[in-house]
């Protein structure tokens, strides 16, 4: 394998340990693979150069476990991270797989319910601080319903919201410097799942007590799913100041949750989602959330490991070639207008800048008519994907000589 696309701590990747410990089994089929334990999956991610490991409460702790087991565990998994180099940058809790949490979590309609699910996040939370994590994600996945008539969905949202701002105040109490970043998932495993879509949690967000400390967990399938375009869903959550963290993985809609290796259905989407993380200058990890087909043993677990870091290290290269390829910069740089000469007008209203906005001479017949040059601009990126690009003229192979006017 070509050196270049070595993983190092500086590129921030991580995995949790449900994502590389998942044993392959579906609803339809056992576990292929055997259970490993959280020490044998730390082992596993060192050697194949992952930055950060994250997990659930239950990951590590089981459910039933009494607090002296509790602090062994804990000790020792910090121990075993300290000595093979990872870190623990996000922690989560398990409110899904028990039968308790069969009809949500924070928006069940039995308060025994929402009270256990406190506390059990408030545990959680304290083995996240101990271990060092700085972001907490909220994944609702049990918080919805499959029969409407079942909950008001504005109790639910409030409900929701109260739990939230009970655990910020939880953390703020208790001295943690934790960010919370909430996941967004249509539905799977309920029928429809709250706060569906990432839209939907930074509008959310805005209604919380604590608002500044809490962000989104974007997740590429999880948009997918709900047929929307992640690029677009990370660059408002960038806009807003509001990505912590991101869960990288791929999925083709319209099919059951694939939870496939990062960028291997839709490798286009996953390039101009690298792109933007990384010209963003966004700071979080990069957690890859998905896992080895069922198809896999322990070896195909790393290729499937590997293979993802690898993959979002090309494609950063390909956003660094996108950039430094002429072709492209120029045809972006004539499509880019932005706003040309009447953009300072149009930067805030005044009755001055209206005024000269309402004499404005604009051609709209022209610009109706004109062609904007995206058919050869998507071509060129995919022939740079492909890696037909020649890297020093920035052209492809064989350029089509063709002028603006579609003369040659
Ligand atoms: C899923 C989710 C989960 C969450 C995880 C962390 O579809 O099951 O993506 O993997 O990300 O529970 O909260
Ligand atoms: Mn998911
Ligand atoms: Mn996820």
């Amino acid at each position: 394998m070509n050196d270049n696309y070595q993983p190092q701590p500086s590129d921030r990747f991580s995995f949790g340990l449900w994502t590389v410990g998942n044993p392959g089994r579906d609803p339809f089929g056992d576990a292929v693979r055997p259970k490993l334990d959280p020490i044998s999956l730390v082992k596993l991610l060192a050697e194949v150069g992952a930055w950060g490991v994250c997990l659930h409460d239950n990951d590590l702790v089981p459910i039933d476990a009494p607090a002296r087991d509790r602090d062994r565990i804990v000790k020792d998994f910090r121990q075993a991270c300290r000595d093979l180099g990872l870190v623990v940058p996000m922690a989560t809790t398990n409110l899904f797989t028990d039968p308790i949490f069969k009809d949500g979590a924070f928006t069940s309609n039995d308060g025994r319910v929402r009270a256990y699910a406190l506390q059990k996040t408030m545990r959680a939370i304290d083995i996240g601080a101990e271990l060092g994590a700085k972001i907490y994600v909220f994944w609702g996945g049990r918080e919805g319903t499959e029969v409407d008539a079942s909950k008001d969905p504005r109790t639910a949202i409030e409900r929701f919201r109260e739990c939230i701002d009970y655990l910020c105040s939880y953390c703020i109490d208790q001295g943690y410097s934790l960010k919370f970043a909430l996941e967004a998932k249509p539905n799977e495993p309920r029928g429809d799942i709250f706060l569906p879509t990432t839209g939907h949690c930074l509008a959310f967000i805005s209604t919380l007590q604590h608002h500044e400390m809490v962000g989104v967990n974007p997740e590429v399938a999880h948009e997918h799913m709900a047929g929307l375009n992640m690029h677009h869903t990370v660059a408002q959550a960038i806009a807003m100041g509001k990505l912590f963290h991101v869960d990288l993985n791929d999925q083709i809609p319209g099919r059951y949750d694939q939870d496939f290796r990062f960028g291997s259905a839709n490798p286009k989407t996953a390039f101009y989602l690298v792109r933007l993380l990384e010209e963003s200058g966004y700071e979080g990890p990069r957690h890859f959330d998905s896992h080895a087909y069922r198809t896999e043993d322990m070896d195909g677990v790393r290729d499937f490991a590997r293979g993802s870091m690898r993959t979002y290290l090309i494609l950063k290269e390909k956003a660094r070639q996108m950039r430094e390829d002429s072709e492209i910069q120029d045809l972006l740089s004539r499509i880019n207008k932005h706003g040309g000469d009447n953009a300072p007008l149009m930067k805030r209203y005044s009755k001055d800048s209206a005024r000269k906005i309402g004499e404005l001479q604009i051609d709209r017949a022209g610009l109706g008519a004109a062609g904007l040059e995206y058919e050869r601009l998507d071509q060129c990126v995919n022939e740079l994907l492909f890696g037909v690009r020649d890297r020093e003229r920035g052209a492809s192979a064989k350029p089509p000589a063709r002028s603006r006017n579609g003369r040659k």
